[in-house]
């Protein structure tokens, strides 16, 4: 059984959110997902995510590729997670790429091509108008 493991907020969900789950999937028999706490997005970017935590969670463990999944309340903690889950793949975006590469000796590094033309900053930003 090999377990693979994501991070992110995934908020205001989108295609681009839901190809990287399949994605991630795919390497493994299990995926499991860490979703930011919205104090950990305001850390990260600046803002609170316009879905709460609860919300972003429920959504994410719904999605039929995600079979577990916890909130991630800091980012020093990465390596607990990972060890914790028993993770063997960790797959990120491409926007990471090569962030994570100092976990590569605990499980795989897998950083995928982001979905291209979206994400909850573009489409907040259409809905604005
Ligand atoms: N993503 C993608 N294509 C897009 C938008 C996002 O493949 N068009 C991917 C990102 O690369 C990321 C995942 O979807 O791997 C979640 O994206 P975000 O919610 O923006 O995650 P982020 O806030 O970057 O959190 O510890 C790492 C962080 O917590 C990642």
């Amino acid at each position: 059984m090999k377990t693979v493991i994501t991070f992110g907020t995934f908020d205001v969900f989108h295609v681009g959110h839901l190809r990287i789950l399949q994605r991630a999937r795919a390497f493994g028999d299990r995926l499991v997902v860490g979703v930011s706490t919205d104090q950990l997005n305001y850390e990260k970017k600046g803002r609170f995510p316009v879905y709460t935590q609860n919300e972003r969670l429920e959504i994410v463990s719904s999605i039929k590729w995600v079979d577990a999944v916890f909130l991630e309340d800091s980012l020093e903690k990465k390596r607990e997670y990972l060890a914790a889950y028993g993770a063997d793949v960790l797959v990120m975006g491409s926007d990471w790429a090569g962030i994570f590469d100092m976990f590569s000796d605990s499980c795989n590094i897998v950083y995928v091509d982001r979905t291209p033309s979206i994400s909850t900053t573009e489409v907040i930003e259409k809905i604005r108008g």
